[in-house]
């Protein structure tokens, strides 16, 4: 069924086997093989693409230090409690810089490291030419098809990357918290759109009401939106965001869903597409250059960029 040699699929086969019994070991290599994004990890979101689209995926998106990583940790417990397994994949931007971000998420979360029903991973943002988001959305399959029903991905809300992870997820929580006027910094990061839920976390420290008041009246007031405060060091308001996020999915599960399912593989293949396509692009600016010298042409004025452009696009469509 495979045709790649039989040294290289025997041991995905057996990887992928031991994924779908929940285990560890393969779980943790599969992911390390999804962030490689060579043909290896193709090779294995064929194998189990059709054994997933079982768990519900949670995003904790939110600007840094607003207490994403406590939370979680706290969300986990309260799964745990209802019954749930889960799965924990932690985007870290600042990881390619220095370890320390995972090292904290680790200790924030480590209470649950030894418990069967729950798997927390950091992800580096760097890498996969796909970006970070193909490499998430497999390793978002390979936890549900490992039997993890319910999955959080935290990512820091630098950017781009946030708002990317509403399009992944099924339910996004946008944490905030008064010590460092977040309202303004949501609303700036354009988060305002992509929460279902707003958190405003360290509850217990001044200014909460003030930030929770803004966040109601600014953002969620006329939307399909829930305000929600917490305490997430001591866990106060934790069920509450559990029963809302709950509340939420069944929401979106009877009105809508398919729709939205439907816009996220539109946008999956969206990114995998211009991921290969910038590819075949990049080779073929260089053989241009090598075989009609195309760049210096740009740079003696003898072609426009957009002549050049143009003209290269022309020939890969014709894939000449
Ligand atoms: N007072 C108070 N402090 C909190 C609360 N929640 C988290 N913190 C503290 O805030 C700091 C940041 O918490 P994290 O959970 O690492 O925040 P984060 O959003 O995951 O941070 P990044 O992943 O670096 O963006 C830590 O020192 C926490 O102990 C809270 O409810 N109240
Ligand atoms: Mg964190």
């Amino acid at each position: 069924m495979f045709l790649t040699p039989y040294s290289i699929t025997l041991p995905l086969a057996s990887i992928v086997d031991a994924i779908l019994k929940g285990e560890r070991w393969a779980i943790a290599k599969a992911i390390s093989i999804l962030e490689d994004d060579g043909v290896q990890a193709r090779e294995i979101v064929g194998m189990i693409f059709k054994h997933s689209g079982n768990a519900r995926v949670i995003g904790v998106t939110g600007p840094a230090g607003a207490g994403k990583s406590t939370l979680v940790g706290k969300m986990i417990g309260a799964y745990r409690a209802r019954g749930f397994k889960v799965g924990v994949l932690a985007v870290d931007p600042s990881s390619s810089i220095s370890g320390g971000a995972i090292l904290g998420d680790r200790v924030r979360m480590q209470e649950h490291a030894l418990d069967d029903g729950t798997y927390i991973r950091s992800m580096a943002s760097r890498g996969a030419s796909g970006g970070v988001s193909s490499a998430l959305r497999d390793a978002i399959r390979v936890l549900d098809v490992a039997g993890f029903n319910r999955i959080i991905v935290e990512s820091v809300g630098a950017g781009q990357l946030d708002v990317k992870i509403s399009s992944i997820v099924d339910v996004t929580i946008v944490v905030l918290n008064p010590q460092t006027g977040d309202s303004i910094q949501a609303i700036k990061a354009g988060l305002t759109e992509v929460g279902d839920i707003y958190v405003v976390n360290k509850a217990d420290i001044q200014g909460a009401n003030t930030l929770y008041n803004d966040i109601k009246s600014l953002v969620v007031d006329g939307r399909d939106a829930i305000a929600l405060k917490t305490v997430a060091v001591t866990g106060k308001g934790v069920d509450e965001l559990i029963d809302a996020v709950e509340h939420t999915l069944s929401k979106k599960l009877s009105n809508g869903y398919k729709e939205m399912v439907r816009k996220r593989v539109e946008s999956e293949l969206m990114d995998i597409m211009l991921s290969m396509l910038s590819k075949v692009v990049q080779e073929r600016i260089k053989r241009e250059d090598e075989e009609h010298r195309i760049i210096e042409k740009v740079l003696n004025k003898e072609m426009d960029p957009y002549n050049a452009a143009e003209r290269i696009v022309a020939k890969v469509i014709r894939d000449e």
